[in-house]
């Protein structure tokens, strides 16, 4: 058995050339075993690091697995779908026993996911949601929900505009093209602003939910007299920014900022995480308000691969619920967020 296990890694290693792998030494007290006593092995195909966010997602998972005995065999597609293809094919070469899979956007799976179906490893969907043409394609998914969050940061200006009935021009800042994250976000928030008209949204840009190119979009947009406009026609006035992620925000503020407008109170500004770096801007007034989507999903995960170890069926859907800060709460108790 020792010395099958052994081929298999050497033979791993040989045709995943592109992975970390990281194998842990002796078996612990605490290890999730298989019948017949192996440690499990789970593949996890990460999207990459793009966000503070997305790192503490990463470590949450790898700190499980740990913590569970169970051997993780990671990598970080950088921002790639075709980096992702090739490390799922990895696993099914190395007979993973479960995949943990993070997909950065929703379609083109269907290929290389049969083949893990073929090879009898199920597939755990997390965080971002995938669109198949066969549902048995994976085992189920773990995330949260998107159009929750986009409605709740509508609600969030509902609110803060209740007095208001001149319309309010709204720039949107959006995620990844193509992410089931971006699309569930712009629905849920069109849907939150949607019963009441003076809610416009002028502009939306993606941002790729990167800092940097948040910090960009700003710097590209005309400003005149402390006002940013959403095009070079300068017609519309922004009054709001609806920002997919934090990140993106924090780039945001710097070079809003920069251009001498003041974040938080000429621009109202609405975003999603939750990030420590978030919280701390609504307590300086740069920011008004974020609305929670929790990476920490490592316990939660590693339950459900040691039930596909174990060939058990697992729930369709699994959600990860979130709440919301903004500047009418008292923010000084909140605890360190970890990401
Ligand atoms: O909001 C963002 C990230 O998919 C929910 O991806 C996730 C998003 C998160 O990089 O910061």
């Amino acid at each position: 058995m020792k010395k099958y296990r052994f081929i298999r890694t050497l033979a791993f290693i040989l045709a995943a050339g592109i992975m970390t792998a990281a194998f842990s030494g002796c078996k612990k007290n605490n290890d999730t075993v298989k019948n017949g006593g192996q440690k499990i092995i789970a593949g996890f195909s990460q999207i990459g690091a793009e966000s503070a966010w997305r790192t503490c997602n990463t470590e949450s998972i790898k700190k499980a697995a740990e913590e569970n005995g169970i051997q993780l065999v990671y990598n970080n597609a950088e921002q790639k779908q075709e980096n992702q293809i090739k490390a799922l094919r990895s696993f099914i070469a190395y007979q993973v026993d479960v995949i943990i899979f993070v997909p950065i956007v929703m379609y083109g799976w269907d290929n290389v996911l049969k083949e893990a179906k073929i090879a009898g490893i199920p597939v755990l969907v997390v965080d971002r949601k995938i669109k198949t043409d066969s549902p048995d394609l994976y085992a189920g998914y773990i995330g949260t929900n998107g159009t929750d969050e986009g409605k709740t940061a509508a609600e969030f200006l509902k609110k803060r505009f209740r007095n208001i009935s001149q319309d309010l021009n709204i720039l949107e800042v959006s995620g990844t093209t193509g992410a089931s994250v971006t699309g569930e976000r712009a629905t849920g928030f069109r849907s939150g602003i949607s019963t009441e008209e003076k809610f416009k949204i002028v502009r939306t840009i993606s941002g790729d939910f990167l800092r940097s190119k948040g910090e960009e979009i700003i710097d590209q947009l005309p400003v005149e007299n402390k006002m940013l406009f959403s095009d070079s026609s300068k017609n519309n006035k922004v009054d709001i920014i609806f920002s997919h992620n934090d990140a993106m925000t924090l780039g945001m503020i710097g070079a809003l900022k920069d251009k001498g407008i003041a974040p938080g109170k000429d621009i109202t500004i609405v975003s999603v995480d939750a990030e420590q770096a978030a919280i701390d801007a609504i307590k300086e007034g740069d920011l008004n308000c974020t609305v929670e989507c929790r990476p920490q999903m490592g316990t939660q995960v590693m339950e459900l691969v040691r039930q596909l170890a174990a060939k058990q069926q697992i729930p369709r859907h699994t959600q990860i619920p979130g709440i919301s800060f903004d500047d009418t709460q008292d923010l000084s108790e909140i605890n360190p967020r970890g990401y």
